[in-house]
């Protein structure tokens, strides 16, 4: 009996002690377990005799149940300490004040918009607008590139259907606005075309910046002043040199080819010419009258020289990495 005592006074003590649940498993074994010691007393009951076995067999049975609703105690102790623990780790402070949204910021491409036609008011021009999808006659028969006309295959269409384009070019938003105004005109256009073409250099969808001025006395020098001064200030280089090679375009006669000078050699950036009389004649501008110089810039190529961006696709994947480097 005494024995029984001090082994349940030792198994009390010892996990009241105890801070961690394994090594609580571990003690209980010393008592409970196989060779547990009050195991080894109950296993030595059956030396007794047959009139101390009973009271005995009560007694050990007694301090068991003490030793293990004492473990029970401690185990749970050992849980709800580990819980408070967690919670007070994880525990969040509502009344902080919160962090805050990140700022937004204007597309890379929008800024180079903004940009052109800041530069381009300057000089007088003023900004016209028009649909994207596009009737046939506007994007392709009134800039004098009629149906079954091969010039039509060097502008890869979406067609809407048989009457209707995404426009590949800003050009018709030009013909709408001399359909409506008188000359002399001086106006850009710049907003989305598309054109079916995918890769580094070509996107689907991509921006275009077009100029046109008509008036009774104009020529290929005010056009070759104009693209070249708003270039040096684009790109703020007073030393940048334009060049203009002799090329095509239904709308435009002569037409060229504009190059800028860049890092020592030249780099091609747009299209240009004298508007071409049947594109007048559409818009019932008298062609004896009136002359006219057009010319086209594409967006994203301005934007990635400017910002030496080398991956159009970069402007359209909306990776905020990326654009947060413009804000
Ligand atoms: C009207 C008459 C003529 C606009 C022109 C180009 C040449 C040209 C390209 C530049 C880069 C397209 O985005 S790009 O691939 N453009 O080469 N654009 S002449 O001519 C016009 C426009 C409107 C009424």
């Amino acid at each position: 009996m005494e024995e029984l005592q001090q082994i349940l006074d030792q198994a009390l003590q010892q996990f009241s002690a105890i801070s961690d649940e394994a090594e609580l498993e571990q003690v209980k074994a010393r008592y409970l377990g196989k060779d547990g010691s009050l195991t080894g007393l109950l296993k030595g009951l059956g030396k007794l005799s047959a009139e101390e076995r009973p009271a005995a067999g009560a007694r050990i049975n007694q301090v068991k149940q003490s030793i293990e609703s004492a473990l029970q105690q401690r185990r749970d102790a050992l849980q709800q300490n580990k819980l408070s623990k967690k919670l007070a780790a994880e525990s969040l402070d509502v009344t902080l004040p919160g962090r805050g949204m990140g700022t937004g910021g204007l597309h890379p491409v929008t800024r180079t918009l903004e940009r052109i036609e800041q530069l381009f008011h300057s000089l007088g021009f003023a900004t016209a607008t028009g649909p994207e999808i596009e009737r046939d006659f506007y994007n392709f028969t009134a800039l004098n590139i009629p149906e079954n006309h091969p010039a039509r295959a060097m502008h890869d269409t979406f067609y809407i259907d048989h009457q209707h384009v995404l426009r590949t070019h800003t050009s018709p938003v030009q013909v709408r606005y001399m359909e409506n105004h008188k000359p002399p005109l001086k106006i850009i256009s710049s907003g989305r075309v598309y054109r079916v073409d995918s890769d580094a250099t070509h996107s689907p969808m991509f921006h275009q910046v077009e100029g046109l001025w008509v008036d009774e006395e104009i020529s290929f020098a005010n056009l070759k002043g104009v693209v070249q001064d708003f270039l040096q200030r684009f790109f703020e280089r007073d030393d940048l040199k334009v060049r203009f090679r002799p090329s095509f375009f239904p709308f435009t006669e002569p037409s060229a080819e504009m190059d800028m000078s860049w890092n020592g050699g030249w780099l091609e950036i747009g299209g240009c010419g004298m508007v071409h009389p049947n594109v007048l004649k559409h818009v019932n501008i008298d062609s004896e009258k009136y002359l006219g110089f057009a010319f086209g810039l594409g967006v994203e190529r301005l934007a990635m020289l400017r910002y030496g961006v080398n991956d159009l696709r970069q402007f359209y994947e909306s990776d905020l990495r990326f654009l947060k480097q413009f804000n």
